[in-house]
């Protein structure tokens, strides 16, 4: 992370429990050189934290904010009902319910407040970062270039895992 540019995505998470579940999200932004800031609070537990941060994230400078919740996931929707940033709702695996409970409750959102979700685990957290340096590179030439130079690695990656596949069929 560059601690010298402003965060252009906050990375909100109901508890410190869900970070080492998330990660992948801020390797993701990392990789892009995306500057990010990240922060605990609950939708919940600190409800009133959650409304200051969301209702103040356009005039700090914020673009995107990714919230992260397990369980009875609300603070997606809550940073969704208090901004007009583009929210990306990244659902935590759960001990209890496997993260179904945390995919329904962030997923499952009302006309009118959109909140753009993405897989429990697997690819998730990778996934919610990429899809912030997407939103991002709309309006920034140089980051769409480096989507580009990825999407093309992407390519080369797959076609080398297939070349050896079709090697280790050979007999
Ligand atoms: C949710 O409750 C958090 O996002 C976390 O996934 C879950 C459990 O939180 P802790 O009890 O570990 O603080 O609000």
């Amino acid at each position: 992370m560059n601690a010298n540019q402003s965060p252009l995505v906050g990375i909100i998470m109901g508890s410190d429990s869900d970070w080492p579940k998330i990660k992948g999200v801020a390797v993701a932004l990392d990789e892009f050189n995306v500057p990010f800031e990240v922060n605990v609070m609950s939708a919940h537990r600190t409800p009133e934290v959650v409304v200051e941060y969301t209702g103040s994230a356009i005039e700090r400078g914020l673009k995107v904010i990714i919230a992260a919740a397990g369980g009875a996931a609300h603070l997606a929707g809550v940073a969704a009902a208090h901004t007009t940033l583009p929210i990306i709702g990244l659902p935590v695996p759960t001990p209890d319910l496997g993260g179904l409970d945390s995919l329904l409750s962030t997923v499952q959102m009302p006309g009118d407040v959109p909140v753009a979700t993405v897989a429990v685990g697997m690819g998730g957290p990778r996934n919610a970062g990429l899809l912030a340096v997407q939103i991002l590179a709309i309006a920034d030439p140089s980051l769409q270039k480096k989507l580009q130079t990825f999407k093309h690695h992407l390519t080369e990656k797959i076609a080398e895992k297939n070349k050896k596949l079709q090697q280790s069929l050979e007999l």
